[in-house]
């Protein structure tokens, strides 16, 4: 596939840069998911955001223009608390990446699509955030941006204690430029059903030189939306073996390589469905 490239617009309006953080942030959050989340309460409390889920600030030009891609399928209960909570007004964009029927999940070949399509949009993205949708923040100084490293958002989770599993986590939330996601061939295509795509991902990062920055420990805080495992998202039997093989398989298997079919694109009030057909396992 072509990744589109960003060209200067005719009408670059003259406004000022947007000051580092955005202003009025308020630091600790109160996450709860107990009643449910009416979609349409959810619209009310966001009048400023354009259909799709486009977001420009109307007085200043932000420094990157940040897309947030979400895999998903039968989520819209947790889609409508992730939209509800504070930090996605940080955001210029929001894809939820719906895949199609019923056959094996496959996370990191819907980030790639997510990649793609947001590119089509607007080809000047730069940087993208990639979000389980049922992971809400618990501050909002856990700014959704890109760095000069690959991003590692989702690091002190209530499911783990409020710490990382393991050193080399870089599941949940993460966040890299558009150079750095071309730089690895962007995400594994290959991993069919639940787990071990995160720990390829950070091979990958690891594999081309890049290190993983991470928020303060205090600051990486998120609540999950619990539930049960899905239906047709089994844990992968291959993931393992799949893990110790990144440095063959990222070459031929990534961005560059990815096919997959869009059946829909759909802009709603706070975002843009795009449902694919993305194949199912060999
Ligand atoms: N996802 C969907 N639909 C699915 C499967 C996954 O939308 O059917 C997306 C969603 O964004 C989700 C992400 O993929 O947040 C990751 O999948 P997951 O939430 O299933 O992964 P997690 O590790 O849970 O959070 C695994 C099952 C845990 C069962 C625990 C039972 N107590
Ligand atoms: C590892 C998985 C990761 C997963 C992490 C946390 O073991 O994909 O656990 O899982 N890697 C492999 O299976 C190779 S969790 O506790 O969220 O279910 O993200």
């Amino acid at each position: 596939p072509e990744v589109p490239s960003a060209r200067p617009g005719p009408t670059a309006p003259m406004l000022p840069p947007c000051p580092d953080s955005p202003p009025g942030l308020v630091g600790r959050l109160l996450i709860e998911f107990t009643s449910p989340m009416p979609l349409e309460r959810v619209q009310r409390e966001n009048p400023g955001v354009l259909m799709g889920g486009r977001y420009t600030p109307p007085d200043c030009t932000p420094a990157q223009t940040v897309a947030v891609i979400i895999p998903f399928r039968h989520r819209e209960h947790h889609l409508r608390y992730w939209l509800h909570y504070p930090i996605p007004r940080q955001l210029h964009g929001v894809y939820v990446i719906n895949q199609h029927g019923e056959d094996t999940f496959n996370r990191a070949k819907l980030l790639n699509v997510g990649f793609l399509e947001a590119l089509k949009e607007d080809a000047t993205y730069d940087c993208f955030i990639f979000s389980d949708v049922d992971l809400v923040p618990m501050d909002d100084r856990n700014l959704y941006r890109c760095g000069d490293q690959p991003r590692h958002f989702a690091i002190a989770m209530d499911k783990f204690g409020f710490r990382l599993p393991y050193a080399g986590y870089f599941g949940g939330v993460s966040g890299l430029s558009k150079a750095q996601f071309l730089r690895i061939n962007g995400f594994p295509n290959e991993y069919w059903g639940w787990g071990g795509e995160d720990d390829d991902i950070f091979n990958r990062i690891s594999l081309t030189g890049m290190k993983i920055s991470r928020p303060d420990i205090r600051i990486g805080r998120y609540r999950m939306i619990k539930h049960d495992r899905d239906k047709h998202n089994e844990p992968n039997p291959q993931r393992f073996t799949k893990i110790q093989n990144t440095k063959l398989t990222m070459k031929r298997d990534g961005i560059g390589s990815v096919r997959y079919q869009v059946l829909e694109v759909s802009r709603q009030p706070l975002f843009t469905n795009i449902t694919v057909d993305i194949g199912r396992p060999p």
